[in-house]
């Protein structure tokens, strides 16, 4: 009997994850390691063993839940996503992943159909980068893709070190134990809401993800010269804000004058130093995000930025110093799990577009260590990361049905 899907208790399941949250619903706000976080893990934690299943968390919390398969010894076959979730925020970012991931499995362990690989599902810790911010902190340590000493050095708002944040929460292992070697995945294929309306613009039910786009961000410390904002003629001013402005436009017109479409550009984060009213700013932090498919666009757009943040700052007498945090390459998928997945769609009968990611997973590093692809589902006017994030029972179905049928299409080879 093929795999059926319990909609309903997954349904269940995501509203009560959506519950562990620092904002009120429908707005979830669920940050690495916090209370909420931590609620959310024990949490999981008692379903995977509801449903018997192994379970384990590594040195950065990084959750394994396992369906052994008849030949344990055989590299598994992956799949999940991450729980954390941006401040205000939806339901279904992440989580699709992974609860769909679990459902999946319960699924096929309910048809007792046989799979010679392990199956898992992996909950990746910190795929946001609000608290140390970094996206991708676990998967990027698991895959080897950042020195450790960089994740150690890592500090929160607060001033509080990765380090001191997790052992505080009881991770205590040695970060090196997190590496995963190569050979630990047979595949990796992740289930995550398209974040974007294609799928549902052409009446679609499934994104086949053959590529997943290069992101960079970085910060942009500025500092000016403050005084009173009616005392303080404007001949001479050195305002940290000013400089800030200048900068964020040239962040859309960077992504703008590409010459693509795919490139993307966003200043999300703009602090100012006192921020009081009546004083004129005199310290600034930008946090920029500049993403591409094509990752030589995408570093010329951040060279135009670079080059912008020195000609305003040298014009307007501003000190700058620029926080580099990732410049990662985009990844392409694998060609042998691209076709388990058209597979498992061609047996269900369902439509399915093949398309590229434009935001960026944990399997952008998964790819590093694994034969990796990702699967689609419509998600509500493509609108993500707002708490109006919504995807159908039905969608999410459909979803869970084709990943299930995937990983055994993948399990027995
Ligand atoms: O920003 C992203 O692309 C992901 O949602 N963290
Ligand atoms: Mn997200
Ligand atoms: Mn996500």
């Amino acid at each position: 009997m093929n795999p059926r899907i319990d909609i309903e208790q997954l349904s269940r399941e995501l509203e009560q994850l959506s519950l562990f949250s620092d904002a009120p619903s429908p707005a979830v706000t669920r940050v690495l390691w916090t209370e909420q976080d931590m609620k959310a893990r024990a949490w999981l934690k008692s379903l995977a063993l509801e449903a018997g299943f192994l379970y384990r968390e590594d040195a950065l919390g990084n959750t394994f839940i396992r369906l052994v398969g008849s030949q344990p010894d055989l590299p598994a076959v992956g799949t999940g996503s991450h729980n954390d979730a941006i401040p205000f925020s939806g339901m279904y970012d992440g989580t699709v992943g992974v609860l769909g991931g679990l459902e999946a499995l319960r699924a096929i362990k309910r048809s007792g159909l046989s799979h010679a690989r392990s199956l898992e599902v992996l909950m990746f810790t910190a795929e946001e980068p609000t608290r140390f911010g970094l996206g991708c902190l676990g998967s990027r340590v698991m895959s080897g893709a950042i020195e450790l000493e960089k994740v150690r050095a890592l500090k929160d708002a607060n001033g509080v070190d990765l380090e001191t944040a997790r052992k505080a929460v009881g991770y205590t292992a040695p970060l090196e134990s997190v590496r995963l070697p190569k050979d630990y995945y047979a595949a990796f294929v992740e289930l995550h809401i398209e974040q974007a309306p294609l799928l549902e613009q052409q009446g679609l039910q499934i994104g086949v993800v053959n590529a997943i786009a290069a992101p960079a961000s970085f910060f942009v410390h500025l500092t000016g010269e403050g005084g009173h904002a009616g005392a303080r003629l404007m001949l001479g001013r050195r305002d940290a804000l000013l400089a800030a402005a200048e900068i964020a436009l040239s962040v859309e017109a960077a992504a703008l004058q590409s010459g693509a479409m795919d490139t993307v550009g966003t200043t999300g984060i703009l602090e100012i130093h006192p921020a009081a009213i009546n004083s004129i700013p005199s310290q600034a932090k930008l946090g920029i995000d500049i993403r591409d498919t094509d990752g030589l666009r995408r570093d010329q757009a951040v060279q135009h930025v670079l080059e912008t943040i020195k000609t305003v700052c040298q014009r307007r007498q501003i000190e700058y110093r620029i926080e580099m945090m990732n410049a990662d390459p985009p990844a392409q998928s694998d060609p042998k799990i691209l076709e388990a997945i058209r597979q498992a769609v061609q047996d269900l009968n369902f439509s399915s577009l093949e398309m590229v990611s434009r935001a960026y997973h944990d399997s952008l590093f998964m790819a590093r260590i694994s034969p990796m692809a990702m699967i689609f589902i419509p998600c509500r006017g493509g609108v993500s990361h707002r708490p109006d994030e919504y995807a159908t029972p039905e969608d999410m179905a459909r979803g869970v049905e084709v990943l299930a049928r995937t990983m055994l299409n993948l399990a027995n080879l």
